[in-house]
């Protein structure tokens, strides 16, 4: 399993591409050879004095305290849309943002204002959207979130929304729809703020996102999931670099008579040689975790999530679902007409039928259309599906863990209802959440009574709250927080024994992996919104593996919330009274 043994598991190995790039991605050109590497920082509109980010650096500035007011906006205009793509060969109804998969480019600098005005062309059939902005503290703006029944209504079909929210994090991130399992059919892309970096490298490669991709839809899978006697475990079908990788039509079952070509392309990066090239890796998949390396290639890690850590080096890079890494890879391991292999794996805990995701890597000399023949990395893969040692870690700036004001743990279970669909129960409750009266409104009016179905929690005036994380489950699940960058204090195998990794400077990011069996402790300082709180496996919070969290309930209802928040509402509210919504999930 992994990347020892099956090398390319029957996946047709050859560089040349079968398909154009318009038949595999749609509009996108991420992962070929036309995408420009990036700049430093955007140009235009910069402040006076040299950096938009002026004198603030990444290593003696607090990031939630202070970050520069550019005042600049960024504006993007998204159209969601059903299309048909095959960005393994295997072609299949998708659903696309600009008609490009993976989705548009989100660029800009520390500080900057992000707008993206959403419309939902989502036709035959008509479908709800909101799209999640994921990592972002949306500091004083927790309905520009874009999680539906918690910040949102739904976006309805024909109908748009204007998402507006200060960039006050840096590095690398990834947007998504957080309607249902959405994002697993196409609705994702990337995102980059520049900010300073004390990290020295010559190129921006830009993007690198990794994805488990799944031939069916996702509305059919999670149909199949939540069947009386069904099973949890969906398989993804193939595993992609940027948006691409080939597939072997020949394991197709032998009825399917979907089109299907082998060696539809891969992705394809350039690096010039001796030179150190920063790549953002994104786990934007909807299962598997992922463990990315390039053949003969050391990787130093310099940001994880949008935490910068003190670099250090490794040749695999492991990430659960929602999880990124800066990465900087000098390529000076071999002549200027070398190519190597990048990968990434889906661990053995993936539940996946080719868990083997390959791009090529040229060197500035290096002829494009042949195909690389370096050896992987052999590095066994761990038995626990965790992430690496917390130890290994360090953010760059320094901050100490203060005492939790509340401490609650919070247990992860699986289960089987009276029809028998397996279900998950997060903190005792397998949730469902109310599209039409998402929780931030009623709190923001003073009702704090919602049903127990919802999985709210209410943490009142806390100020840091503690979350004891107890996974009573098998397989690993990437715990996500909105609308924070938590504290990792600890993670690991049974229960925890009150030992905090490095408390004067603890991990520091938005998603991490609780092992099968095994405990998670987080903590955040509180930041005033209503947040979900959930494992990032598509799948698992579709079966109800989700929380809300109400954080600074005062503050909440004291926030005045812009009117085409509630405007969407009446506008989901009378297409919902018109139209059949079939929530089968949570709806998150
Ligand atoms: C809306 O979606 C339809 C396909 O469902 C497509 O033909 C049309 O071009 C889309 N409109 C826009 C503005 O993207
Ligand atoms: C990482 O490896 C590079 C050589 O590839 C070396 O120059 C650098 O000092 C190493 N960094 C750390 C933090 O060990
Ligand atoms: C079991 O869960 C499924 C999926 O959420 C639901 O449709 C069904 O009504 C539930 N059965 C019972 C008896 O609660
Ligand atoms: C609070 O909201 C819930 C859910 O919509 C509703 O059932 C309840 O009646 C509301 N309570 C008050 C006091 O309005
Ligand atoms: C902190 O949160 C807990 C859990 O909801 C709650 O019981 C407690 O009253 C809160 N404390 C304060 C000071 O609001
Ligand atoms: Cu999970």
């Amino acid at each position: 399993m992994g990347l020892i043994g099956g090398l390319l598991d029957g996946v047709v190995s050859t560089v040349k591409g079968a398909l154009g790039q318009n038949s595999t991605n749609g509009a996108s050109i991420l992962g070929t050879l036309l995408f420009p590497c990036l700049a430093l920082f955007l140009t235009n509109n910069p402040l006076p004095n040299g950096y938009p980010w002026g004198t603030l650096t990444d290593f003696a500035n607090n990031p939630y305290k202070e970050f520069p007011r550019t005042g600049v906006v960024r504006y993007y205009d998204f159209t969601v849309s059903r299309g048909v793509i095959a960005p393994d060969g295997y072609e299949r109804a998708v659903l696309l943002v600009n008609g490009a998969f993976p989705g548009p480019l989100i660029e800009a600098n520390w500080g900057d204002t992000i707008v993206v005005n959403v419309n939902n062309n989502i036709t035959g059939p008509e479908e709800g959207t909101a799209l999640h902005w994921h990592g972002f503290l949306q500091k004083e703006t927790p309905w520009e979130d874009g999680a539906p029944g918690v910040t949102q209504c739904p976006i309805p079909p024909r109908k748009s929304y204007r998402y507006e929210f200060i960039a006050s994090l840096y590095g690398s991130t990834w947007y998504h729809a957080h309607y249902s399992a959405q994002y697993s059919g196409g609705v994702t892309g990337p995102i980059v703020i520049h900010g300073p970096t004390k990290a020295k490298y010559d190129i921006d490669i830009g993007p690198v996102m990794l994805s488990d991709w799944y031939h069916k839809p996702y509305f059919d899978l999670i149909k199949e999931m939540l069947a009386p006697h069904g099973s949890p475990r969906v398989l993804s079908d193939n595993n992609l670099i940027n948006g691409k990788m080939n597939f072997d039509c020949s394991t197709v079952a032998p009825d399917d008579k979907t089109p299907c070509t082998n060696n539809a392309g891969i992705s394809k990066f350039k690096f010039q040689t001796g030179k150190a090239h920063r790549l953002r890796l994104v786990n934007s998949g909807a299962d598997g975790v992922q463990r990315f390396s390039i053949d003969g290639h050391t990787l130093t890690v310099i940001a994880e999530d949008f935490t910068p850590v003190k670099p250090y080096n490794t040749t695999i890079v492991t990430l659960g679902v929602g999880q990124r890494s800066d990465v900087l890879v000098t390529a000076n391991a071999g002549n200027p007409d070398s190519a190597f292999w990048m990968r990434s794996t889906l661990t053995g805990c993936s539940a996946a039928r080719q868990p083997n995701a390959l791009a090529a890597v040229y060197y500035d000399k290096a002829d494009t259309s042949k195909t690389p023949s370096s050896n992987p990395w052999v590095v066994p893969e761990p038995a626990n599906c965790a992430n690496e040692p917390l130890i290994k870690t360090e953010p760059l700036y320094p901050i100490a863990v203060p005492n939790p004001t509340f401490t609650q743990t919070m247990d992860i279970e699986v289960f089987k209802n009276a029809s028998d669909v397996t279900l998950w129960k997060f903190n005792g409750v397998s949730a469902r959440v109310n599209y039409n009266n998402p929780t931030l409104l009623l709190a923001n009016q003073g009702n704090f009574s919602y049903p127990s179905d919802w999985g709210v929690v209410n943490y009142g005036s806390n100020t840091s709250v503690r979350i004891i994380v107890r996974n009573r489950s098998p397989g690993s699940h990437p715990m996500h927080l909105h609308g924070h960058n938590t504290y990792i204090l600890a993670e690991g195998s049974g229960e925890w024994d009150g030992t905090i990794a490095r408390p004067r400077n603890p991990h520091r990011r938005d998603v991490y992996l609780v092992r099968s069996g095994g405990h998670l402790v987080l903590q955040f300082d509180v930041n005033p919104g209503v947040w979900a709180f959930h494992c990032h496996i598509a799948w698992h919070a579709s079966g109800g593996f989700f929380s809300t969290l109400v954080a600074d309930s005062r503050k909440v209802q004291r926030m005045r919330i812009p009117g085409d928040i509630r405007e969407n509402c009446r506008a989901w509210d009378l297409w919902s009274k018109r139209n059949v919504v079939d929530q089968i999930d949570s709806g998150a």
